[in-house]
């Protein structure tokens, strides 16, 4: 698969879901060791322990109603969005929503709401929510829109249905972005990938609403651009350690050092995610969504296709009396 092809489309969403999964173990904890990141990751492996089902969070149940109403809408519909974000919620309270946008989701359900932007806009005092909750479901806009622009406009829209802050929005433009980029074969050039997002959001921030919601809340005039020059300086070495990642960008990269030799590139992606702490559902949903567009998804997607083929095809009698499977020659 080549540029957008489908098994990057399901790459992008497999591996979200998959990182919220598995991610949803460490959720909150502050320093998680990589060891019990692997640990994990094994046990989830060996199906004797465990019930093998994961539960899915917030996260995919959001992500789901964002894929489902570009879908049956055929383009972005602000109505009919908050009408699944809310019956959503009301169907299934307990998947660990954030205890702010709780409020917004309550108020999205009354039929006698006529702009369905404003619950987001009450929140924190009118300053709306900065929370990550906007860019935790933003992949599909990158996946319904082969237009940038409409990427970036729709995202943002997206977003600010329950995030009205614009650390919260731009944060989804921003994942939105990273997922339309990576999409086109982007992370093959991982500096010149940071640098077109640089470039991006150095618009996205530009504006007077960004600028003051930065000063407000003592950041960098740019949040987000400042986020990926330090990316960038990281890159630019040869070696950094877990601990520098997580002081210079709270969270987020992608990993190269201290994971076994034999992980692919999106498992070495959620390990990684999970050993950087705290929101650990969120962070790997997201890096999944961006990393699931790439070669390693691409060769399991594949592998995926073709064992299917080859289940079916040597089934039945095809499984002997010790479990082992006998394949003919020709199909491997
Ligand atoms: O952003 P949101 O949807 O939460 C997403 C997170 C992900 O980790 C999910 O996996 C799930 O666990 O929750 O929910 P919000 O409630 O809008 O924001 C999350 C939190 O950010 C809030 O509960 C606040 O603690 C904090 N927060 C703020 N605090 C002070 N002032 C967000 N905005 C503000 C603010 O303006
Ligand atoms: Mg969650
Ligand atoms: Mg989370």
């Amino acid at each position: 698969g080549g540029p957008a092809s489908l098994s990057r489309f399901r790459g992008a969403l497999v591996a979200a879901v998959l990182g919220d999964c598995v991610g949803g173990e460490f959720e909150g904890a502050e320093e998680v060791p990589m060891e019990s990141v692997l640990q994990h990751l094994s046990s989830l492996d060996d199906e004797t322990k465990g019930n093998g089902i994961l539960e899915y969070s917030d996260d995919t149940a959001m992500a789901r109603c964002v894929a489902q109403s570009l879908l049956t809408r055929a383009g972005f519909d602000e109505q009919d969005m908050a009408r699944r974000f809310a019956k959503e919620y009301s169907a299934s309270p307990g998947r660990g929503y954030g205890s702010g946008v709780i409020q917004v989701l309550k108020k999205l359900s009354s039929p006698q709401l006529s702009d369905v932007y404003q619950p987001a806009r009450d929140q924190f005092n009118g300053r709306g929510s900065f929370g990550n909750g906007g860019a935790m479901r933003a992949a599909p806009f990158a996946l319904a829109f082969p237009d940038q622009a409409d990427v970036k406009r729709f995202a943002r829209l997206g977003a600010m249905l329950t995030h009205s802050c614009s650390l919260g929005y731009n944060g989804a433009v921003l994942q939105a972005l990273a997922v339309h980029l990576s999409l086109q074969g982007a992370l093959d050039l991982p500096q010149q990938f940071i640098s077109r997002l640089i470039t991006e959001m150095e618009e996205v921030e530009g504006n007077e609403a960004a600028r003051n919601d930065a000063r407000i809340l003592k950041e960098a005039e740019k949040p987000f651009c400042e986020r990926l020059h330090r990316i960038r300086d990281l890159m630019d070495r040869s070696k950094v350690s877990i601990e520098e990642v997580i002081s210079e960008l709270g969270q987020y990269l992608f990993p190269r050092e201290c994971l076994p030799e034999n992980y692919g590139g999106l498992k070495r992606t959620i390990a990684y995610s999970l050993a950087l702490g705290r929101d650990t559902d969120t962070i790997a949903c997201m890096a999944g969504a961006i990393a699931g567009c790439c070669k390693g998804a691409e060769d399991a997607d594949m592998n995926a296709e073709w064992l299917h083929m080859l289940y079916h095809q040597s089934s039945p009698g095809g499984r002997s009396e010790t479990g082992e499977q006998s394949f003919p020659e020709q199909h491997l």
